[in-house]
């Protein structure tokens, strides 16, 4: 049956079956609808970048050359670059609402936020090179946002958190000439070399891809990282729940859906205002009910235990169960037919950001001035929109799951017990023969969820331990692989070792811009082994990602010296010269590649190949 090939999420099958009964349209239905989808452009040698154009390259009726002279390579190369940078500038914008909202905190034009981890700011100004002696919080935390603002540009023409990177990664980075300048200039400089007439080499493009690429993870993303937690609190190990059994059908349900938790933490604080409950309880719900979505839900449950709906896959689902007051949307992986989606129901979809507006939300112009009334105003409109709900209307699917989350680097580091020595003598024993990132999203082409959870369990079967973010940690939660019960799941080395800490087997690190949180990790395994990242025997995954964020993701963590498996092949089939550069000529610039391998069983062979390469090589 249909939902069953479309997802392994069991909760989801029962809202699929419903929305096909019901007739409304979801991701997989407009997928079936596409298709098939454009050879050329799957294959990237679509271009229409210029007025000359568009082109498209088909050797076989000898057309080897758009109009400008452009070839495969070149076509293929360019719009790999687009991509890779339209993510690098959305995981940095993302970074930048949130370094300016810490400013605007410091000096005090910001409404409702506060500076939670002084140790953290206090470390970040040391790195920055910003006075904390004798300064309070909010002079410190001005001058440190106001440093990181200017790494956006090329006032400074540097990117501290790169710093924190192995010398011999930087030596790497250094030799190859991808040391990123500055966040913006990376991004902005790449649109010029993909302008008509100017980069005209396929390999040099690319580079300039890997650069744009670390000046994502280690700058934009590292900062929304970072500031997030100074503001908000850096995450700790929790308890949780998962799946879309977490509504109530009781209480006043609000999605929070989107990226940033400068907007997801303050509906959390006004929703908390005993205003707000007294109003929910007189329009006859027991309380507010906030669950999260995508990766702006993966922020609030790795700080405050909120649960989690669900993945990527799941943002039309929930809106199915007509148990939804409210989705609050800022930005990114947002559907923009949600309000299509709702006006079958009562759901009302809140757009905030001004970034992001889409035709049939209700929008709020949400500001760090205005941050805490607005947020007032969203939750007042979602429990106003409680009497709405046709009970007979509500289907919630089933009981959610139990999860763990909050492994920050910090919070693993605490729980190693003050270093990191510990992990690094049981990767050395044997006991865990390495560790993978496996990240990114659910895209269509992939059954939903199946790529996370089968590369997981492979992994965890040869005692890798899985550290993951985003859609994917989502995905394993709701498998029930983020609970220290999985462990029976892992092999015995990777078992003993969760039973000993009591810990599950696969790690939830947070959103996508927390991938972060992985270079840092691999920073400190490296920099206490004294090696480079290239050097550690682990790997990154993306079984089923698709947005232009991953491909930057996957982009840091190869130039970081990370091999890298992707689930969904990029669009570079069309130039030949690109699939080798990207799937072994890297080898030769930072010691890592891309493979390519859909389906999951083998790319888990794949990877534990490598690991064990990895191993031989370090004499472990
Ligand atoms: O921010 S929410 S679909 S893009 S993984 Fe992927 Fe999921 Fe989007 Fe990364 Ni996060």
């Amino acid at each position: 049956e249909k939902s069953n090939e479309r997802t392994i999420d069991e909760l989801a099958k029962v809202m699929l079956k419903h929305t096909m009964e019901e007739g409304i349209e979801t991701v997989w239905d407009r997928f079936e609808m596409q298709q098939p989808q454009c050879r050329y452009c799957s294959d990237g040698v679509s271009c229409s970048r210029c007025a000359m154009g568009p082109c498209r390259i088909i050797p076989e009726h000898h057309r080897e050359r758009g109009v400008c002279g452009a070839d495969a390579d070149l076509i293929v190369s360019r719009n790999l670059l687009d991509t890779l940078v339209t993510g690098a500038a959305a995981h940095s914008d993302h970074g930048r609402d949130i370094v300016e909202t810490l400013y605007k905190t410091g000096t005090g034009e910001a409404q409702g936020y506060e500076i939670t981890d002084v140790k953290k700011l206090e470390k970040i100004a040391a790195e920055l090179g910003v006075e904390t002696k004798g300064r309070k919080k909010e002079e410190i935390a001005t001058d440190v946002g106001r440093q990181l603002l200017y790494e956006f540009g090329t006032f400074k023409n540097k990117v501290t958190f790169a710093d924190r990177a192995p010398e011999q990664t930087k030596e790497l980075w250094k030799a190859a000439g991808i040391v990123p300048r500055s966040v913006d200039r990376e991004i902005v400089e790449a649109m010029h070399r993909v302008h008509m007439g100017v980069g005209a080499n396929y390999a040099n493009i690319l580079l300039h891809g890997l650069r744009a690429s670390l000046g994502d993870g280690w700058g934009g993303s590292m900062m929304g990282t970072e500031i997030s937690d100074v503001l908000f609190g850096t995450p700790t190990i929790n308890q949780s729940q998962v799946n879309l059994g977490v509504l109530k059908e009781d209480h006043v349900n609000i999605s929070l859906h989107g990226h940033n938790p400068m907007l997801s933490e303050m509906i959390v604080r006004a929703a908390d205002d005993p205003d707000m409950k007294d109003l929910a309880k007189k329009t006859g719900a027991k309380g507010i009910n906030l669950v999260g979505l995508c990766c702006t839900g993966n922020e609030l449950l790795m700080r405050k235990g909120v649960p989690m709906a669900g993945n990527h896959f799941n943002q039309e689902l929930i809106i199915a169960t007509g148990a939804l007051e409210a989705m609050v949307i800022d930005y990114q992986c947002i559907f923009p037919s949600l309000p299509r989606t709702a006006s079958c129901y009562h759901t009302k979809i809140i757009s905030t950001s001004e970034k992001s507006k889409v035709v049939g939300s209700y929008y709020f112009d949400f500001h760090p001035e205005n941050a805490y009334d607005t947020a007032k105003a969203i939750v007042k409109m979602a429990i106003n929109n409680f009497p709405n709900r046709i009970p007979e209307r509500v289907l919630i699917p089933g009981k959610p799951v139990d999860l763990m989350a909050g492994f920050s680097v910090e919070a693993i580091v605490e729980a190693l017990g003050g270093t990191v020595k510990p992990l690094i003598d049981v990767i050395a024993s044997g006991d865990v023969r390495g560790a993978v990132g496996i990240v990114g999203c659910n895209n269509p082409k992939v059954q939903h969820d199946y790529g996370h959870v089968t590369l997981a369990k492979e992994l965890i079967k040869n005692d890798i331990l899985c550290v993951e973010t985003g859609c994917a940690a989502v995905a394993c939660g709701k498998a029930g692989l983020l609970m220290p019960e999985a462990a029976f799941l892992a092999g015995p080395g990777l078992k003993g070792v969760c039973k000993k800490l009591g810990i599950p087997p696969v790690l939830h690190m947070g959103s996508c811009v927390d991938c972060s949180r992985i270079l840092v990790l691999l920073a400190e395994l490296a920099k206490a082994l004294g090696v480079g990242i290239d050097q550690l025997p682990v790997a990154g995954a993306a079984p089923e990602w698709y947005s232009q964020k991953a491909v930057s993701i996957g982009s840091y963590f190869v130039a970081s010296g990370v091999y890298t498996v992707l689930g969904v092949m990029p669009k570079i089939a069309g130039s030949d010269n690109v699939v080798k550069l990207l799937t072994s000529g890297l080898n030769g610039v930072v010691n890592a590649s891309f493979a390519v391998e859909p389906d999951p069983v083998a790319a888990a062979e794949l990877i534990t190949k490598y690991i064990d390469g990895k191993r031989k090589a370090l004499g472990i």
